[in-house]
Order: C-alpha cells, then structure tokens, then sequence
C-alpha cells in the first residue's frame, strides 16, 4: 500500500520518503485506541444534501464529540458513519447558537474557521492519514498529511475527484442578532480515496483508526472557542494519531 502512497506524493515530497520503508511503519507503535465504532453498512442511497432525514442516518449509532477534557463540550456535536461499496459517510449535526463562516474557496485553511473535520489512519501507522473538513458554508478542505516527529506536512493539492457533500443551515450565517439552532454536514468519500487501506474494498473485521473533530469559534477567528473530538486528543493539536479512535467495518446492515 505505500507504493500508492508514494505514487501519489512523488516529486513533492520525495525527499521525505526516500526515508520512509514499511518495516519502519510496521515498527511504529501505536498506542491503542479508547474509543471503538463498529461501521454498519447501508443498503439505501444517502442524499447527500446536507439534511440527515435518512431513515438509515435516524437508525446508525451516534458518538457525541467531547471537549478537550474529555467532558460535555459547550455545543453538541453528534456524528454518525455508514458504509456501502462504494464510499464511507459521515453525517455531523452540530448545535450551534450561532453559525460562522467566511471561507468560500476549496483548500483555504478552513480549520482558522468554524469546521467539522475528519482524519482518517487506515493502516494505522501514526504517519500517512486523509484530512477532509467542511465548514457552514459548504466549502471543502481535503488533502493528505505527512506527520513524523521531525514535521508535519499537508499536502492539500490532493484533492478528491469524487467526493460528495453538502451542508443544511438551520440558522442565519454570519447574523449575530440572532440565535441559531445549528447546522449539520454530510459527506461521501470514496473508498478508493484511502490509497492506505489495508483492503479494498474493505472486509467486515478491518479496523482503520480514524477520529472526529469540530471547532466552534462564537466570537470569530483568534478568539477563545472550542475544539472538540470523538477521540479527545492530548493537546492542542488535531495531529494526534496515537487518540484517534477506530472504526471496525461490518457487513451488518442498518436498518
Ligand atoms: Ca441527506
Ligand atoms: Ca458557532
Ligand atoms: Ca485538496
């Protein structure tokens, strides 16, 4: 699998990888994840408009994202994923008094903003892992990043030629003097985006660490706000692979 990962990144990142071999990555010491979703698939189509009115969306298990301590963030978020052949999907409704944005073009760095996010480690090797966030105004950051001890890098050139996604305000973008209720974001990734994937397509059993994150900044960009994940990690950063949690595929349908 890392040859894909290596095709994909020649010429850019080179230099970095004529370092990087599988033994190293299969030497690599995850700590375990503490945080277990069991992936059901769907046998309906999914809308992707950014409402989650889907019968399967109402019966697939929620995860509500904690603060940083681990404790009841300040605004709800509650996501759910599902699988078909074809794509993973995540559906992310988010409590929110007041909804911000400002980011209208693909790649501009969305996590300054008001943001869902979503990491995705499928061999689990704490380096390789896909980035994709969308904020309120239903712009999209998808990129792959490259993180060792010695630095990090994104490559957001990558882009995704056949994701779908959307997002639902209920709410006023931008308008203080009133309050929201929330919005809610739907997304469907290719499976064959995931060049890391130990299987393709996947097999009921595999387990690809992967965590959920949102930052709510109600009083805009550089003010305190609000992170919060699935996984909560260990400081600052989103870039903790070692907390990001994992998802376990299942050939049970959801009903
Ligand atoms: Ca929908
Ligand atoms: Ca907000
Ligand atoms: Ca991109």
């Amino acid at each position: 699998m890392k040859k894909h990962v290596i095709i994909l990144l020649a010429g850019f990142v080179f230099a970095i990888f004529s370092n990087y071999s599988p033994v190293a990555a299969e030497s690599a010491k995850m700590e375990p994840a503490t945080h277990h979703y069991t992936l059901k698939r769907t046998q309906h189509a999914i809308h992707v408009d950014g409402r989650l009115d889907e019968a399967v969306w109402k019966a697939a298990e929620p995860v509500r994202l904690s603060a940083k301590n681990g404790g009841e963030p300040e605004q709800a978020t509650t996501v759910r994923m599902l699988w078909d052949q074809h794509y993973i999907y995540f559906a992310f409704d988010c409590v929110d008094s007041h909804i911000w944005s400002t980011m209208k073009k693909r790649d501009e760095p969305l996590y300054n903003e008001e943001v869902v996010e979503v990491f995705i480690d499928a061999d689990g090797d704490g380096t390789t892992y896909l980035e994709l966030e969308v904020n309120p105004l239903g712009t999209l950051w998808d990129g792959y990043i490259f993180n060792t001890e010695e630095r990090r890098v994104g490559i957001l050139a990558w882009n995704s030629l056949d994701i779908r996604w959307a997002v639902h305000l209920d709410g006023t973008l931008n308008e203080r003097s009133d309050n929201d209720k929330g919005w809610s974001a739907e997304l469907a990734l290719p499976l064959t985006d995931i060049y890391t994937a130990p299987n393709m397509p996947p097999r009921a059993g595999d387990r690809w660490r992967l965590n959920l994150y949102r930052i709510d900044l109600p009083d805009g960009a550089g003010k305190p706000g609000e992170g919060s994940a699935w996984s909560p990690v260990s400081g600052r950063t989103f870039h903790d692979p070692d907390r990001f949690g994992e998802v376990i595929f299942s050939d049970e349908v959801v009903k």
